[in-house]
């Protein structure tokens, strides 16, 4: 590459599904000698953060690692949604970036910052002479609706059937059910914050996204046809992120990460289902219930990882949780395994005992089945990951069982074990799901090989940047 290495600060916001990507982003940059600086919000919000920052910095020592200490919450402020609560107060904190930005040496080529930082990042970035580079941490199909909700935010009630696009977009409605809730109150905290900061965003150069053409080509053509008629900055797909090759935080029990590894290699190709409901709203017990009696009825091999919060704090948690029947076919470990405690998904999902992956469609985790061409069975729960789901079906990666989806709180108790059952068993067998997925995964690869579509729009943006 004929220019110099940009040197780029990266600003992650709360929860590991902001962080991921970050972590991803630095080791992508590094493989294109870009020197990564890391800047995390401080205190984390959860012990998973900090445990992977601290792992990561311990295998990538060449990034730079500083701290933005978060100012305090004011009293008015600690009852809600922990992670609204936090994007507000890591917004509030963003002017001690200032400093921070001025003493890093090398001076910074560019800073990359979540959507939610917009607003408050892009006049002090502004004022430093500093690019504004946006990592949108979700599908993007669901920057449509985000740019939609926010050009009239009163826009959606939850009585339409569908959201339109503009009719020049070309972009397929979406039904109502995959609107996240809060998208219909306009005061709505999550509202408020997503609408401000999409305003802002044209004090960004550009919205880098972990997606790529083979997953959403219609609707990155669609949308950034459009985004550049209107003077907004181009979505710039340069997924999939790469791997992060780090020692697995020290949360899982290493006893049961190597136990879950062995019995995985032990198992015959494709055999088995991976079900992962992701790192931050738990499930509803019954519904755990439910799934546990489907993995059984089933019949195929699974492997479930079960967050400690869906567990009580006893020992024996996941036989209490799933009752003996389940307890007993896992004791002897002949068809399935429960871990509790952080997995490596990465690794997971590149096993080849893994032939399926149920999952609720957060962005990074459809992001990492599309990278290694696992089928999903989307079964979303809330956010964006309705709108994932949609993309998980129309892309051919997987299938979206609408009646599954919690989303508006459409659906009345628990999905019964039985229909569990028999929908991961049929899509287990779904041979032609598997290729499709596997096609995908094969698109990914050259996306994001010399010449691809993902790392050409990379070089374009590390060009950029180091004007
Ligand atoms: Br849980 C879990 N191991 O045990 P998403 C998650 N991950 O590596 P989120 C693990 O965390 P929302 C675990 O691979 C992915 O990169 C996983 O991000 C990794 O979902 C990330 O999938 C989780 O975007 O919720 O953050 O739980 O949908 O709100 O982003």
């Amino acid at each position: 590459e004929s220019f110099t290495a940009p040197h780029i600060a990266l600003f992650p916001n709360a929860g590991m599904g902001h962080l991921m990507p970050y972590l991803r982003l630095a080791t992508t940059l590094l493989g294109r000698r870009c020197r990564v600086t890391l800047i995390t919000p401080s205190p984390t919000l959860t012990a998973a953060e900090s445990a992977v920052t601290a792992s990561f910095l311990l295998s990538y020592p060449e990034v730079s690692h500083h701290e933005l200490r978060l100012i305090p919450d004011d009293d008015n402020t600690t009852s809600g949604n922990p992670y609204f609560l936090r994007f507000g107060r890591i917004a509030r904190s963003i002017y001690l970036i200032r400093p921070l930005l001025s003493s890093v040496s090398p001076p910074l080529s560019a800073v990359v910052s979540d959507l939610l930082a917009a607003s408050q990042a892009g006049p002090i970035l502004a004022d430093l002479g500093l690019p504004l580079y946006i990592l949108w941490t979700s599908s993007a199909k669901f920057t449509a609706l985000v740019d939609n909700l926010s050009s009239d935010p009163s826009r959606f009630n939850s009585s339409l059937s569908q959201v339109d696009f503009p009719a020049d977009l070309g972009i397929p409605p979406l039904p109502i059910e995959s609107v996240p809730p809060p998208f219909f109150s306009p005061d709505h905290i999550l509202t408020h914050m997503l609408v401000t900061n999409a305003r802002a965003l044209h004090l960004a150069k550009g919205i880098l996204i972990n997606t790529f053409e083979g997953l959403e080509h219609e609707t990155l053509k669609a949308l950034n046809h459009s985004r550049i008629e209107n003077g907004m900055p181009p979505l710039l797909a340069i997924g999939p992120l790469e791997l992060c090759r780090m020692e697995p935080p020290k949360t899982t029990t290493p006893a049961q990460a190597g136990d879950f590894k062995r019995w995985l290699d032990c198992q015959p190709a494709d055999s088995v289902v991976y079900v992962c409901f992701g790192s931050k709203d738990p499930i509803e017990v019954a519904q755990i219930q439910e799934l546990g009696k489907g993995l059984m009825m089933s019949g195929v091999r699974f492997l479930w990882a079960v967050k400690s919060r869906e567990l009580s704090d006893k020992a024996d948690g996941v036989r209490e949780l799933l009752g003996d029947s389940i307890g007993e076919d896992l004791v002897g470990r002949r068809r399935g395994m429960v871990v509790s405690g952080w997995v490596d998904q990465d690794e997971i999902l590149g096993s080849p005992a893994v032939g399926g992956f149920v999952s609720h469609c957060g962005w990074n985790s459809v992001a990492e089945a599309a990278a290694a061409g696992v089928p999903v069975l989307a079964w979303p729960q809330n956010g964006d990951q309705g709108v994932n789901a949609h993309v998980v079906e129309e892309s051919g990666l997987g299938i979206f069982p609408k009646n599954w989806a919690i989303g508006n709180g459409h659906r009345n108790g628990p999905v019964k074990g039985e229909e569990i059952g028999e929908k991961i068993r049929d899509f287990m067998k779904n041979e032609g799901l598997r290729a499709r997925a596997r096609r995908i995964g094969e698109a990914a690869e050259v996306a994001v090989g010399v010449g691809g579509s993902s790392h050409a729009t990379l070089t374009g943006v590390l060009r950029e940047m180091a004007r």
